[in-house]
C-alpha cells in the first residue's frame, strides 16, 4: 500500500514538475557582449570617486597599443556614454566623429580620450546645478564644486592609467567649455593645458542666459530639459511651431514660466530673481574668477567671430588673463569666422558666405595640435 501511495506521490510530483511553466519565448541574452578585438581601441566605462564619495562616470577611449600617452579630459553634462555610443565602426574616429571637439587631430595624436558626466547628471551620482558656483561661497554650502570633482578625476586618472604618460589636458565647448575654466582654479599638478572653446563664462554679460541683460527665454526649453531630471527625460513642450507665437501669447518671460511649472526647477527662480547684473552674476563672472588665480596652467581660450551664444567669454577671459602672462607663454586667444563652435566642424563656409579654405580644419592641423602637444 505504502509502495503504491509513494509512486502516486512521485508520479503527482513528476506532473507538477513536468507543469512548471516553459522557459520565457525569448531570443535576447540577459547580457549582450559586443566583439571589440578587431577594434583599434579600448572602451571603459569607471565611475570615480570623488573627496565627498559621490562617483563620477566617465567613458575612457584608450587607442590600442598606447603608452605613455597623453590623457585629454573632457567633463559634460551632455551624456558621456551617448555622446560616444555613435559606434557605426571599430574605428575611434568614427566613434567620436560628429560629437567630439577636434576628433581628427585627437585621434592622430594618439590622445587617450576622456568625458566625464558632470556630478549629477546621466551616469554620475550627486546632485546638479547649473554651472556649480565655486565652493564656499554663498552660492555653494558645500566644500565640492566643478574645480575640486576636476581636481578629484584627473587625479584618479593618472593614478589607474597605465596607459597614460600621467600627463592631461583638458578641452571642451560651450558649458563643455565652462569645465576647463573651472579646471584653472587650484589646479591639479597633472593638468597641462586647458581649452576652453566658446566657453559659458558670464550668464548676464553675454554668455547664454542674458546678452547684455537681455533676457534669452528661448532657452527655457534647455532649462526645463537640463534641470528636470538627472537623464534629461521630460522633455518641454511647445504649443506652436514658431515658439515666438508663443512668446507673443504668453506675454512675458514670467508668464511663460508659469504657464510650463518652471519654478520647480531652481535655476530658473535665480534667473526669474536676479534680472540686473547684482552680485549673484558677478560673484560667478569665471573672467573675473579666472583672473584671481596664479596662472599655473597654459591657456587658450578659443572664440568664433559669430558666436550666436557665448559670444561674451573667450575674449573676455582673455583680456582679464592676457597681463598676467608677462612671459608671453601662457595666455592664448584663437578666433576664427565661426558660428557657435564651428572650430570643431566644416569651416569652409559660415552660413551664405564661403571661404577659399577650411579655416576650421587648418586651425585644428596648425595651432590646436601644436598646442596640445605640450601635454
Ligand atoms: N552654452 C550652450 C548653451 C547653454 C545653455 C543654453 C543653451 C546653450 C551649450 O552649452 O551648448
Amino acid at each position: 500500500m505504502i509502495r503504491a501511495v509513494f509512486l502516486v506521490v512521485i508520479a503527482s510530483m513528476a506532473a507538477v514538475a513536468s507543469a512548471a511553466p516553459p522557459p520565457p519565448y525569448n531570443e535576447t541574452p540577459a547580457n549582450i557582449i559586443p566583439a571589440t578585438e578587431s577594434w583599434d581601441h579600448e572602451r571603459r566605462a569607471v565611475d570615480i570617486p570623488m573627496r565627498d564619495g559621490v562617483k563620477l562616470h566617465a567613458v575612457i577611449l584608450i587607442p590600442k597599443g598606447a603608452h605613455d600617452a597623453p590623457i585629454l579630459l573632457t567633463r559634460t553634462p551632455y551624456d558621456a556614454e551617448a555622446l560616444t555610443s555613435n559606434v557605426t565602426s571599430g574605428r575611434l574616429l568614427a566613434t567620436l566623429d560628429g560629437y567630439d571637439n577636434a576628433a581628427d587631430v585627437i585621434v592622430a595624436g594618439g590622445y587617450i580620450r576622456v568625458i566625464e558626466d558632470v556630478r549629477g547628471k546621466y551616469h554620475s551620482g550627486g546632485t546638479y546645478v547649473m554651472n556649480r558656483p565655486l565652493a564656499g561661497g554663498g552660492l555653494n554650502p558645500t566644500r565640492i564644486d566643478e574645480a575640486t570633482d576636476t581636481w578629484d578625476t584627473i587625479d584618479w586618472l593618472v593614478k589607474h592609467l597605465p596607459e597614460s604618460n600621467g600627463k592631461v589636458g583638458t578641452l571642451g565647448i560651450s558649458y563643455d567649455g565652462f569645465e576647463p575654466l573651472m579646471a584653472l582654479i587650484n589646479p591639479h599638478p597633472a593638468l597641462k593645458v586647458s581649452v576652453p572653446m566658446n566657453p559659458m563664462v558670464d550668464g548676464w554679460r553675454g554668455d547664454d542666459w542674458f546678452h547684455n541683460g537681455a533676457f534669452r527665454q528661448m532657452n527655457i526649453d534647455y532649462i526645463w530639459e537640463q534641470v528636470a531630471t538627472r537623464d534629461n527625460s521630460s522633455k518641454f513642450w511647445w504649443n506652436s511651431a514658431d515658439i515666438y507665437d508663443e512668446f507673443m501669447r504668453a506675454g512675458s518671460a514670467g508668464e511663460l514660466g508659469r504657464i510650463h511649472n518652471m519654478d520647480q526647477v531652481g535655476f530658473w527662480k535665480k534667473l526669474t530673481e536676479h534680472p540686473a547684473y547684482d552680485q549673484f552674476w558677478q560673484s560667478q563672472a569665471m573672467d573675473r574668477i579666472v583672473a584671481g588665480q596664479p596662472l599655473k596652467v597654459p591657456v587658450m581660450l578659443v572664440h568664433s567671430l559669430w558666436d550666436q551664444e557665448d559670444i561674451y567669454g573667450a575674449t573676455a577671459v582673455y583680456k582679464m588673463l592676457k597681463p598676467k602672462d608677462t612671459a608671453n607663454d601662457m595666455v592664448f586667444l584663437s578666433l576664427g569666422p565661426w558660428y557657435h563652435g564651428q572650430e570643431i566642424g566644416d569651416g569652409n563656409h559660415t552660413g551664405n558666405i564661403k571661404w577659399d579654405q577650411d579655416a576650421a580644419k587648418w586651425w585644428r592641423w596648425n595651432i590646436l595640435a601644436p598646442f596640445w602637444r605640450i601635454i
